[in-house]
């Protein structure tokens, strides 16, 4: 089976941005669909992703991924990690930086769950990139926690950086690579 076009059920353009950019160095062109992306409440990112992709391509029987993503906080038992969409858009990057004031232990990690559905077939494909909680807010690029997360070995914070170095550690090009190494063997095999 040679898949050279996906698509991606997702209301964020980012991430579109982002994931395509990993697919397009593997020869598969990923385009964005608009349905909508169906959420179970589940503390896996991998089945609020996997149901999310078994939904949708039951609706339109197309090629497709969803993906699932978070922060996931050390200090805060893990807090926002599955429910970082809604976290975000109650408190923001403010609320976060809020509660972890005077907190030392500032570890943290993204984690991404990309579920590939295909005719007669899912997978989900996980990535993780662990760093730091900034002191405070830097850079305008990306979107989400990306202006106080800062990944390991580094100073910047994501939205401190261009969509390539972003993707040289994210949690998002982890998931999304293990995907098109997937692909790539189907094609090998058929
Ligand atoms: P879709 O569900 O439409 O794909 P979304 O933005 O709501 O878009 P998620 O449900 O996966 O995506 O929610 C993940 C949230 O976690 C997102 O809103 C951000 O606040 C945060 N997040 C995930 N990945 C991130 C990243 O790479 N950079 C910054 N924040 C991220």
């Amino acid at each position: 089976m040679r898949i050279r076009e996906l698509y991606l059920v997702t209301s964020n353009r980012h991430k579109l941005v982002e994931a395509s950019n990993v697919l397009r160095e593997y020869g598969i062109e990923l385009k964005p669909l608009n349905v909508a992306k169906v959420e179970v409440q589940s503390e896996s990112l991998e089945e609020v992703a996997l149901t999310a992709a078994r939904l949708a391509f039951l609706s339109v029987g197309k090629p497709l991924v969803v993906e699932d993503a978070g922060l996931f906080i050390e200090a805060l038992g893990g807090f926002p990690g599955p429910y970082s969409s809604y976290v975000y858009k109650k408190i923001g990057v403010k609320g976060i930086l809020k509660l972890m004031e005077g907190v030392e232990d500032r570890r943290a990690c993204f984690r991404s769950a990309a579920a590939l559905a295909l005719p007669g077939m899912e997978r989900v494909f996980v990535g993780e990139v662990c760093g730091f909680i900034a002191r405070e807010s830097r850079g305008s690029g990306g979107f989400g926690f990306d202006p106080i997360f800062i990944p390991e070995g580094e100073s910047r914070t994501f939205a401190e950086m261009s969509v390539e170095e972003k993707n040289r550690y994210s949690h998002r090009a982890k998931a999304f690579r293990r995907l098109a190494e997937f692909l790539s063997n189907l094609r090998e095999a058929g």
